[in-house]
């Protein structure tokens, strides 16, 4: 029951089993992860998929100007105008990536809407199941999340590029899409009741400790930027060792010192490099450039800027040891977000009403919640991942698991939107 005594519903944990081992064909790789990246091939058939889907279940959907998706379920007591209460995640995911990082909380949403829809339950408030676009950063980190807390100006729109190099207004475009509207996704403060995103842990704390479910105390900051090195291209059959500029071995000095770093900071503080960026790319060419992308967190914004600063000492070091030139350009600094309180009882609530263990923890990963938490109270709700594996075709949640969270999820929403 919720506090209003209206009995809870539970989800259908078939359909939310069906309905993530069907998404997980969009992208499908060969090493059994998914690659779907924002507005690909996939992302473009996962679209078509839910828009379909609601159709059947009689649900309106609707796509603001940067792809974020809104699926919504009118509440029969409430007033026009009345903040709905918003559950979602994200469906993109990262090159090589797993089923469950977005896709959980994106299907198990659709699925609270879907229950409570079926069930034609009594609600005070709308319910929108969200489907957040671009959260893995082919264009911009938590793209989707940032067009609606912030917004977009048609300049910055027109800056971002993607991982190949592509432009985000060519890429919206090639969905059909208007790059103007992108500028008008912004949603004021008070306009939504409150968030609560569903997702797996991607890391082993819950699993160690034996506990079904995790509330989030708060989501860590992160930093991100890029480093290039410039020395000299040259011949790599007659240029002696001691005469070379070589860029790319100042990014890789650099990346060896990355650990202490990191350790100089905090024992929590990472800092890491998924891109490295060689011109001219011959086997038989020293590089003339390197490009080291870089990604640093830490639960602390001045200690995220210290350890900015300490990579980015570290790098003048390595450029003097090798003779090269060096410059930094950071993208983005993004505050680590501590999640409301209240909202954080209420999934400890929803998960004790239904004999689950909790443990309260923070993430160490980004999450659209980060963003959203600047518009409603938010909240968000972990399920372990089997021996924390993530950002890997390895990533696995077990069934009983993934229905846990979902319960938990379905019961928050229905408690929220019917207080
Ligand atoms: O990078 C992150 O932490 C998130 O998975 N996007
Ligand atoms: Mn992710
Ligand atoms: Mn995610």
């Amino acid at each position: 029951m919720t506090s209003s005594g209206i009995p809870v519903p539970t989800v259908s944990a078939a359909r939310l089993r069906r309905d993530l081992e069907h998404v997980a064909g969009y992208g499908a790789t060969a090493s059994g992860g998914v690659s779907r990246t924002s507005f690909s091939e996939a992302d473009r058939q996962v679209r078509a998929w839910l828009v379909n889907e609601c159709e059947q279940a009689g649900l309106a959907l609707r796509t603001d100007g940067i792809g974020n998706v809104f699926i919504r379920l009118e509440a029969r007591d409430a007033a026009a105008g009345t903040p709905p209460v918003w559950a979602g995640s994200h469906l993109d995911s990262v090159p090589e990536g797993g089923r469950f990082d977005g896709a959980l909380g994106s299907l198990a949403a659709l699925e609270v809407v879907r229950r409570l829809a079926e069930e034609d339950v009594p609600l005070r408030r709308p319910v929108e199941a969200v489907v957040f676009a671009d959260e893995e950063g082919s264009y911009h980190h938590l793209l989707g999340s940032t067009a609606v807390a912030h917004g977009f100006t048609a300049d910055e729109l027109a800056r971002l590029r993607g991982r190949d190099g592509d432009l985000l207004v060519d890429a919206l475009e090639g969905m059909g899409w208007d790059p103007a509207a992108a500028t008008r996704t912004a949603v004021r403060p008070g306009d939504v009741h409150a968030y609560v995103e569903l997702h797996i842990e991607q890391g082993s704390v819950l699993e160690s400790a034996g506990a079904g479910i995790g509330v989030v105390t708060a989501i860590v900051g992160m930093g991100g930027g890029h480093i290039e090195f410039r020395g000299r291209q040259d011949h790599a059959g007659t240029t002696p060792m001691p005469r070379r500029r070589d860029a790319l071995r100042g990014a890789g000095d650099l990346l060896v010192r990355l650990p202490e770093a990191a350790r100089s900071v905090s024992e929590t503080a990472v800092a890491t490099c998924g891109i490295l960026h060689v011109e001219p790319g011959g086997a038989n060419v020293v590089p003339g450039l390197a490009r080291v992308q870089l990604d640093f967190r830490d639960s602390d914004r001045t200690r995220i800027l210290q350890l900015e600063e300490a990579i980015v000492s570290a790098a003048r070091d390595v450029a003097d040891c090798h003779g090269l030139e060096m410059s930094y350009t950071r993208e983005s600094i993004t505050d680590p977000v501590p999640l409301n309180p209240r909202m954080q009882e209420l999934v400890a609530t929803a998960a004790a009403d239904q004999g689950m263990k909790t443990l309260n923890l923070p993430s160490g990963a980004g999450h659209d919640a980060q963003n959203v938490a600047r518009l409603a109270p938010t909240g968000m709700i972990f399920v372990p991942s089997v021996d924390g594996r993530s950002h890997s075709p390895a990533e696995l949640t077990t069934w009983e698991d993934v229905e846990a969270g979902a319960n938990v999820l379905l019961a928050t929403v229905l408690a929220l939107a019917t207080e």
